[in-house]
């Protein structure tokens, strides 16, 4: 069993649009990431399927993530990118590693878990969420996993399934790590909760900058006056404003907010107008993308190769340690 640092991540294409979360949480450190590892980086189209029931909608989501994915500033020459559905392989994995799973481990996850509190009917496939997810990790051996913390259990499970396997097989799977940021482990919305579509409490990244103004105007803050004392750390204007801000800037508006003296509609106008200036070279290269969907599809194919080759050789070698397809 190789072990070098190879890094993937992926993020499910169930709006048409990924959001501020997604962006500070997970995909800004692709960026930093891919520089310098071997990586990987997915359209989870398979595990949208949990939610999304519209194929026009999960097509029109999967060009916007891809454009996505580009106009951050990922080198399709450099990282492999691809589309889960374009390597059925997974699923196949997905069977082999369910059976070394207890279904209690599933039936615990804490998004089945919330998923079933809301009151919604479940669909198996939210269940299976964390195996198939293994399954995308194993398959490729990669080592490291840049998430936002809400996935973290996930990745433990996918290290448990790795490790009950090569306990009974011999060393096939590497064990992943999860590799969640200081900054941005949990970005959150416009109500103070975790930024997520489901409270539709998002800033989308590709939103009109006009949209993503009136967004920052309505975050909720407590009832102060401009004149009052207040504590940066319990604010959500203050907290998106860090993630975006040099420490000198993320110092002085702390300051000001301590102080007293700074109404929180000045904040936040401080706000929009640091993520405008920082996200608009990001939405002008979505933007282009968007206008050439085929060049996306040639780079979606090209990724699926690459990614294929390391996926038979995977089954392969976990057919093998099973006795099974011989
Ligand atoms: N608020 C967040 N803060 C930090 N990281 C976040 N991520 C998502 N929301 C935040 C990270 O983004 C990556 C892709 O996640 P996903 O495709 O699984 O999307 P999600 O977590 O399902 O996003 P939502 O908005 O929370 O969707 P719903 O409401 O449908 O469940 C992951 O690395 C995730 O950690």
């Amino acid at each position: 069993m190789k072990i070098s640092k190879r890094v993937l991540s992926g993020i499910q294409p169930t709006a048409s649009m990924v959001h501020l979360g997604n962006y500070l949480g997970a995909m800004r450190h692709f960026l930093e990431l891919s520089k310098e590892s071997e990586s990987l980086f997915c359209v989870v189209d398979l595990h949208a399927l949990t939610t999304v029931k519209d194929s026009e909608a999960l097509k029109n989501n999967c060009r916007s993530l891809t454009a996505a994915y580009l106009s951050i500033g990922l080198d399709p020459n450099a990282v492999t990118l691809f589309q889960q559905s374009h390597i059925p392989e997974v699923c196949e994995l997905a069977w082999y590693l369910g059976c070394q799973l207890s279904s209690s481990t599933l039936e615990k996850a804490h998004a089945y878990k919330d998923a079933k509190a809301s009151g919604r009917t479940v669909n198996a496939g939210t269940m299976y969420y964390p195996l198939l997810m293994a399954a995308d990790i194993l398959l490729y051996k990669a080592t490291a996993i840049p998430v936002g913390a809400d996935q973290k259990q996930h990745i433990e499970v996918a290290r448990d399934i790795a490790q009950a396997f090569n306990f009974h097989f011999g060393d096939v799977f590497p064990l992943p790590e999860p590799l969640i940021p200081e900054e941005g482990a949990q970005v959150v919305g416009l109500d103070g909760r975790k930024m997520s579509k489901s409270y539709d409490n998002y800033i989308g990244l590709f939103e009109e900058p006009k949209k993503i103004t009136k967004k920052i105007k309505s975050i909720l803050t407590d009832s102060k006056t401009g004149e009052e004392k207040k504590d940066p750390e319990s604010c959500a204007v203050f907290k998106l404003y860090r993630l975006f801000a040099s420490a000198a800037e993320t110092e002085n508006l702390a300051e000001r907010y301590r102080e007293g003296g700074l109404g929180y509609g000045h904040a936040k106008l401080e706000l929009a107008e640091l993520v405008l200036a920082q996200i608009e070279p990001i939405q002008a290269s979505w933007h282009d993308w968007m206008s050439r969907p085929d060049d996306m599809a040639d780079l979606l194919k090209e990724g699926a190769a690459k990614a294929r080759q390391i996926a038979g050789e995977t089954l392969a070698e976990t057919r093998e340690k099973l006795g099974v397809g011989l």
